[in-house]
Formats: structure tokens, C-alpha cells, sequence
């Protein structure tokens, strides 16, 4: 049996890396809703997202998304983070807003637009060298609407030419993860789809090539844990965007959707070596919060991270296996699912006061009186959102 105790150090080295872009508003097609203290710039994200990781102790790094981050200087954009307590983290491209990209970007039938897409990514690399960021994190948003429309042979053999561009211009440090996504906005096809599509493309380029997996993007029903088996036995899973949802790519809290598939996506990445010292899995979030309070909603989700990784480090491993090896079916689910039923909760409240942390960070940020203040403070400019 394994206890809380046998675990505690293991809980030491978590750390999950907050969306910059989770913090301004976002929404869905129909509606975006401005809200009271939203930030304006991208200081204020990093500001608030700051806040998630002085309440937790759990997200000591902030992905930004370029252009929507957008600065002068790189340099002191790090330092007003290392200021805060917080890195720099992932750097996330965009060439899915631009009129430009209409009919693709890496994958674009017109050499000038590909070489802006190009362009783009090597922009993206000079910024991760000001930002300290290790990693360049590229999903694309093309592929076709209607059969016929595009040449989806030919667009693969675009797409690995411009990705191998981009891989060459990598620092040595540097990785670049590759993310998947079934649909959307492309409807008939997509360029990225799937797992093995990524895989195919990050193998050719190189071991600083790596898959990206958002928990967002696959097909109901699919089973996310045993993609992470697989790139984690191939050794290219190179991160995690979590977010959870009902339907399509909801971006809704990690958690909150199916807490048992991420407890299972969790054990299948500490059973695979994923949360070892030195993995080189990155975990990120990729949400949106429409409607509750931004840094809220991140504080949840990474608290429902951390709960659901202790759980999965409860399972007892060598029952597990015996079990297994025994083909006790029933006995072997059991194992996993004691160690998911398993309330964590007072003894994750109890390791946070004994590491000076409040054992209820939501309710603590909630008393700081932060909330008040940026509502009061951040009157007046434009709050950011998709596209600022
Ligand atoms: C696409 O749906 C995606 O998951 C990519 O990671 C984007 O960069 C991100 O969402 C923007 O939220
Ligand atoms: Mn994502």
C-alpha cells in the first residue's frame, strides 16, 4: 500500500505552466464577455497569473502567445516576471489570424505565404531567446473545408519542408512541440489531425522535435491515456496543453469535465516516467474562462492538477503489476481505482501549510483583496482577449 507520506516528495516537483491568454476574455463565436479588472496588457497577465503561483506554489511559468504578447522588450518583459516570482515559459505562434493564412500557412500552395509563416516561427525563436524559453509551441490551423478543395498529399510535403526551416533555426536548448488537433477551424480536413500525424513530422525533423498533447483535441470516446502510453514509450511526448470538455475543444477546466480521465491520463504519464526528475514533458493549460473569475478558474485548475497527480502516485504499482501479471481483472481495477477514490484532499491542504502555503489558496487569494484591487485599478485601455 502506498500513503500520502510515501508520495509528499514527489508532489515537491510539480509544476504546471499557466496560459498568459487564460487571463484575458475570451468566449465562443457568439459572445465574448468583457469582465471588471481584466487585464490590458500583457504585464497584467503575468501579474495575475503571478497570483496563481504565490497562492499554490504550483506554476512557476507563463506560456505567451505571440502576437497577442507582443512587446518592444523581451528582456524586461522576463524581468518583470522574474520580479513576480515567475519564468517566461513556452512560446506559442499564431498564423490563424491572419488574413493571409485564409488557405494555410506551413502548409500554403503559395511560396510567399509560407516563407511569412517561416518568418513568423523564426521571429517566434529570436523572441524565446530574449524570454529564456525553452520551448516553441506550434499548432497550425490548416486544412480544407471541402473534399477536392486541396492537395492533401502535397500540403504534408509542404508542411515538412517549412517545419524542417523552423527546426534548423532552433537554439541548441531549444524544442519545438508539435500540436494535433482533429477539427476546427477546418472542417473536411486537418493538416495536424492526430497523434501519429505529429509524430510522423516531429520524428523526421530531429530529437529536438516533439508532440504536443491537448487533452481538447481528439475525437469522443478516444482514449487520451493511451496516446500518452505510446509518445511516452517513443519518447516524444514534449507536452501537455490540459483543458477538459464535453464536446468539442471546450477549453473548460482541467478536471472538471472527467476527473477520472485525468486521473488516468496522470497515472499513464507517472507509469511511463513523465512526472520523473528530469522529464522532459512540459505541463501546460490551455483554457479559456468565459464565464467564472480568471485567476480563480486557474487556481482550480491547477489544484485539480496536483490533486489528481497525488492520486495517480497513490496507485500501488507493484499490486498493480502482480495483479496484472495474475490476470485478476477485477483485482487489478480495484488497485487503480482505490487509489482514484481516494480523498487527498485534507492531506494536500496539511502539505501546503507545512511548506508555508495557505492550505486553502482559493480562499486566501479571495481574502487578498487582489480581485478589488484590479477591478478598481485597471479602469480605462482595452482589455485583452483573442487577437491582443
Ligand atoms: C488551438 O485550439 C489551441 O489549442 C492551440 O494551442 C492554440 O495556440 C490555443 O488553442 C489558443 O488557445
Ligand atoms: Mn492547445
Amino acid at each position: 500500500m502506498v500513503t500520502f507520506n510515501d508520495i509528499a516528495a514527489d508532489l515537491e516537483r510539480q509544476a504546471i505552466e499557466l496560459p498568459s491568454w487564460a487571463f484575458g476574455n475570451s468566449g465562443t463565436r457568439f459572445k465574448v464577455f468583457g469582465t471588471p479588472g481584466t487585464p490590458r496588457t500583457p504585464e497584467e497577465k503575468i501579474a495575475d497569473a503571478a497570483q496563481v503561483n504565490r497562492y499554490t506554489g504550483l506554476a512557476p511559468k507563463v506560456a505567451i502567445h505571440i502576437p497577442w504578447d507582443a512587446v518592444d522588450d523581451y528582456a524586461a518583459l522576463r524581468s518583470y516576471a522574474n520580479d513576480l516570482g515567475v519564468e517566461l515559459g513556452t512560446v506559442n505562434s499564431n498564423t490563424f489570424q491572419d488574413d493571409a493564412y485564409k488557405f494555410g500557412s506551413l502548409t500554403s500552395s503559395d511560396p510567399a505565404t509560407r516563407r511569412k509563416a517561416v518568418d513568423h516561427h523564426l521571429e517566434c525563436i529570436d523572441v524565446m531567446h530574449r524570454t529564456g524559453s525553452q520551448d516553441l509551441k506550434i499548432w497550425l490551423a490548416d486544412g480544407t473545408n471541402y473534399p477536392g478543395q486541396g492537395d492533401i498529399r502535397s500540403r504534408q510535403d509542404r508542411l515538412h519542408e517549412s517545419l524542417q526551416e523552423i527546426y534548423d533555426g532552433l537554439g541548441d536548448d531549444q524544442r519545438l512541440v508539435l500540436e494535433y488537433k482533429f477539427f476546427e477551424p477546418a472542417f473536411y480536413h486537418t493538416d495536424v489531425p492526430d497523434w501519429g500525424t505529429s509524430y510522423a513530422h516531429v520524428s523526421a525533423l530531429g530529437p529536438k522535435a516533439l508532440t504536443c498533447l491537448d487533452t481538447g483535441h481528439h475525437a469522443p470516446g478516444t482514449n487520451i491515456e493511451f496516446i500518452v502510453a505510446q509518445l511516452l514509450r517513443l519518447g516524444k511526448l514534449g507536452s501537455f496543453d490540459f483543458n477538459s470538455r464535453f464536446y468539442a475543444d471546450d477549453d473548460l477546466i482541467v478536471g472538471s469535465a472527467d476527473p477520472f480521465q485525468l486521473f488516468r491520463i496522470l497515472f499513464e504519464v507517472v507509469r511511463g516516467g513523465g512526472y520523473d526528475v528530469g522529464s522532459p514533458v512540459a505541463f501546460m493549460l490551455d483554457q479559456c474562462h468565459n464565464i467564472e473569475d480568471k485567476i480563480v478558474g486557474q487556481l482550480r485548475s491547477v489544484l485539480n492538477v496536483q490533486e489528481m497527480t497525488a492520486r495517480a502516485l497513490l496507485v500501488d504499482r507493484d499490486a498493480l503489476l502482480a495483479a496484472q501479471n495474475d490476470n485478476d481483472v477485477l483485482g487489478a481495477n480495484g488497485i487503480l481505482m482505490d487509489a482514484f477514490y481516494t480523498d487527498v484532499r485534507p492531506h494536500l491542504a496539511a502539505w501546503r501549510e507545512s511548506r508555508g502555503l495557505p492550505a486553502d489558496p482559493i480562499a486566501a487569494f479571495k481574502a487578498s483583496g487582489y480581485q478589488e484591487r484590479i477591478v478598481a485599478e485597471r479602469a480605462g485601455g482595452v482589455q485583452a482577449g483573442w487577437g491582443a
